[in-house]
């Protein structure tokens, strides 16, 4: 059944350096990719999300002496885990997944490539304030409610979830389309999140 025009489809993250073989393979990353294609087509609207960061982002572990990536350190922002160097920008890994349909994206939003600020959600960077410009293009194309799928569903798609609650728009997440890094349980608190906040969880 398609959707309706007030209702997009965000495909949030999935690239390369995400996908099994990537600098940060979230499991089975890569099998949800033919499903997302074939759901795009139910779709007015479909928008990407693209992790986009300099060589030199403070949310790399490389970045920090004596740090080893997974390892949380203090930003000014609050907490911050610290990652392997990944989807450095116009690097291999950050492309798309070599067989995502991206002729179908009307956007594609790019974040985190502010190098003092990480950036999880596909509306605000991980200060929580710092805006993508996401929600104007939303609202300014009229779209209401948001279809969520892709990478990972306990960071990039949670965060993006929540904020998008918080301005307002309807969530579904489709958790088949959708896979975890899951460190010490944080899948688990994600979907609790999620659904405390609202998220429709579906799959
Ligand atoms: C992500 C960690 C670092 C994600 C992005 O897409 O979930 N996770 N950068
Ligand atoms: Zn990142």
């Amino acid at each position: 059944m398609p959707h309706p025009p007030e209702s997009a489809l965000l495909v949030i993250d999935l690239q390369r350096d995400f996908c099994p073989g990537g600098a940060l393979a979230v499991p089975e990353g890569d099998v949800i990719v033919a499903p997302v294609n074939a759901l795009m087509a139910e779709f007015c609207a479909v928008i990407l999300t693209q992790d986009w960061h300099p060589a030199d982002h403070s949310s790399f572990a490389s970045q920090h002496a004596g740090r080893a990536p997974l390892e949380v350190v203090e930003m000014p922002y609050g907490p911050q885990v610290l990652w392997p160097d990944h989807c450095v920008q116009g690097s291999p890994g950050a492309d798309f997944h070599q067989d995502l349909d991206t002729d179908r994206a009307d956007m594609i939003i790019r974040k985190g490539f502010r190098r003092a600020i990480d950036s999880y959600s596909a509306f605000f960077e991980n200060d929580r304030e710092t805006s993508t410009g996401l929600e104007g293009y939303l609202r300014t194309r009229g779209i209401e409610a948001l279809v969520m799928v892709g990478l990972a569903t306990d960071f990039c798609v949670q965060y993006s979830a929540l904020d998008a609650r918080r301005l307002g728009f309807g969530v579904t997440l489709r958790t088949d389309l959708c896979r975890a890094i899951d460190l010490d349980g944080s899948l688990a608190a994600a979907l609790t999140a999620m659904r405390e906040a609202g998220v429709v969880l579906e799959g």
